[in-house]
């Protein structure tokens, strides 16, 4: 089905109407030279401005779990805006945000149930550093102040995420703006021993030791916290090996130290359950979501705590606020409108389960690219894939890039992380429209 163009989409940008628009994390001048533009959406679909249809292979930017386009969601939306458009969030509630706060508490880890809502993945990072930080203070821990991320990780753009994340195109540029007392775990990529893992690798679980390492370096009680991806997504889709975040998690607790898992893309279903942390058996202090909680269609994260973390700060004086942190459009009834219709979908739809279900297809058709000209490995976990590429001598990254822009001539959004394209198309993928993602990436890896 072909949905309506809108007026507004279909007309074709000049050079000049392209400049003023500074793009996100993205080659500005190479894309305005030749602009991708899309105008509209629909299922597992979107439609470019010159009409081409394009078959969604990254559910938009990992987020739009249930597929474009869902009525269910804009018509919430647009009802939830003409009742309220705005509620302030500071001393005020709207029945919404306690709506949705019980659905996530409903299908979040038993004992997470608590939540804060921010507007981005990137807020509820730094809110879930904020709340650790605050946390170990209450508990009369003060000295634990140094926080741990992993090599690899990425836990969005602002100033907290962007210290505990460890790529390093997306820190360098900051340096004395970092986050003092931070430390970086080892990452779990290791090709030599790993290549072509189906599921969890075997190898590496060790590596969760290293922040015993810290610990004996630091000492437990200057620690707050450690943030990790369950799945680190954005650095091209890193499964945990078998018993690294089981060994993560007995060392936190050994150590007093607050686990967090930034589940931003592993969340509402990516894995084959509602989070990563029952996927893998294993409960974080904290979780971090966002992208999946509205299926996309407007931006709102949340930071999901355990019960011992809330009651810690609802001492002191009853009229005293608790937590001095917070943004204008926290719980925004629009966003909590869209999350509301989100979460019903994936019920009513069994999406999670779903993923369950089809998994073993994708897993097979992603695998079978194995052989095609420059792969070097193929990994995969529930929906969500990677295919890396030997990079090109003296360009690192450009084979990559140059795939998911042959992808796209041939029909398909994917995404490039380096030299590795990333694949995590909406839930509702259906087999044929696996096959077609994968015979097409096949076709562009073939033709290099
Ligand atoms: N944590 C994780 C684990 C993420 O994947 C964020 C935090 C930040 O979320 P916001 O909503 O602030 O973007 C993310 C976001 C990629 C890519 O390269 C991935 C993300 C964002 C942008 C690009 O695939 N993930
Ligand atoms: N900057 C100024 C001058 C503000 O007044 C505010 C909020 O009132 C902010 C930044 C923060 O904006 P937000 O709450 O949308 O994150």
């Amino acid at each position: 089905m072909n949905a309506r163009p809108q007026d507004f989409a279909a007309r074709a940008l000049t050079r000049e109407e392209l400049e003023a628009h500074w793009m996100p994390f993205t080659a500005n001048r190479h894309f305005k030279n030749k602009p991708r533009i899309l105008s509209h959406a629909k299922g597992v679909h979107y439609w470019t401005a010159d009409g081409r249809q394009i078959l969604d292979g990254v559910a938009g930017l990992w987020c739009v779990n249930a597929g474009h386009g869902r009525k269910e969601i804009s018509q919430a939306v647009a009802a939830s805006l003409e009742q309220m458009d705005f509620a302030p969030p500071f001393q005020m509630g709207h029945p919404q945000a306690f709506d949705l706060a019980n659905k996530v508490k409903q299908i979040a880890p038993a004992g997470l149930d608590h939540v804060f809502f921010v507007n981005s993945g990137s807020e509820s990072v730094d809110t879930a550093l904020k709340i650790a930080l605050q946390y170990q203070r209450l508990k009369g821990e003060a000295s634990r102040t140094r926080l741990i991320g992993r090599e690899r990780g990425y836990h969005g753009v602002n100033l907290g995420g962007t210290s505990l994340g460890g790529m390093v195109a997306n820190r360098k540029a900051w340096g004395p703006a970092m986050v003092p007392g931070v430390d970086h775990l080892p990452h779990t990529h290791n090709l030599a021993k790993n290549a072509y893992s189906k599921g969890q690798p075997e190898h590496g679980a060790e590596l969760a030791n290293e922040l015993e390492r810290l610990v004996g370096l630091h000492d437990a009680s200057s620690i707050a916290a450690v943030i990790v991806e369950p799945i680190a997504g954005s650095t091209g889709v890193l499964v945990p090996p078998k018993g690294y975040l089981q060994k993560l998690r007995e060392l936190c607790t050994k150590h007093g130290i607050l686990l967090i898992f930034d589940e931003v893309i592993t969340g509402f279903g990516r894995t084959g359950s509602a989070f990563a942390a029952q996927e893998f058996g294993v409960t974080p202090d904290i979780i971090t979501c966002a992208k999946g909680l509205t299926n996309g269609s407007v931006p709102m994260g949340a930071v999901i705590v355990k019960k011992e973390i809330y009651d810690a700060f609802m001492t002191g004086p009853e009229g005293a606020i608790e937590l001095f942190h917070g943004y204008t459009y926290s719980c925004h009834p629009t966003a909590c409108a869209a999350g509301l219709a989100t979460l019903e979908i994936y019920e009513k739809e069994g999406l999670f389960q779903r993923v369950k279900d089809i998994a073993p297809y994708w897993e097979n058709a992603v695998h079978s690219l194995k052989g095609l000209p420059g792969v070097v490995d193929i990994r995969n976990y529930g929906l969500v894939a990677a295919i890396e590429y030997e990079p090109i001598a003296g360009a690192p990254g450009k084979r990559g890039f140059d795939t998911f822009l042959k992808a796209f001539d041939e029909g398909i959004l994917v995404r490039a992380a380096g030299d590795i394209t990333a694949m995590s198309p909406p839930l509702i993928i259906e087999k044929n429209q696996i096959d077609q993602l994968i015979e097409t990436m096949g076709k562009v890896l073939k033709a290099q």
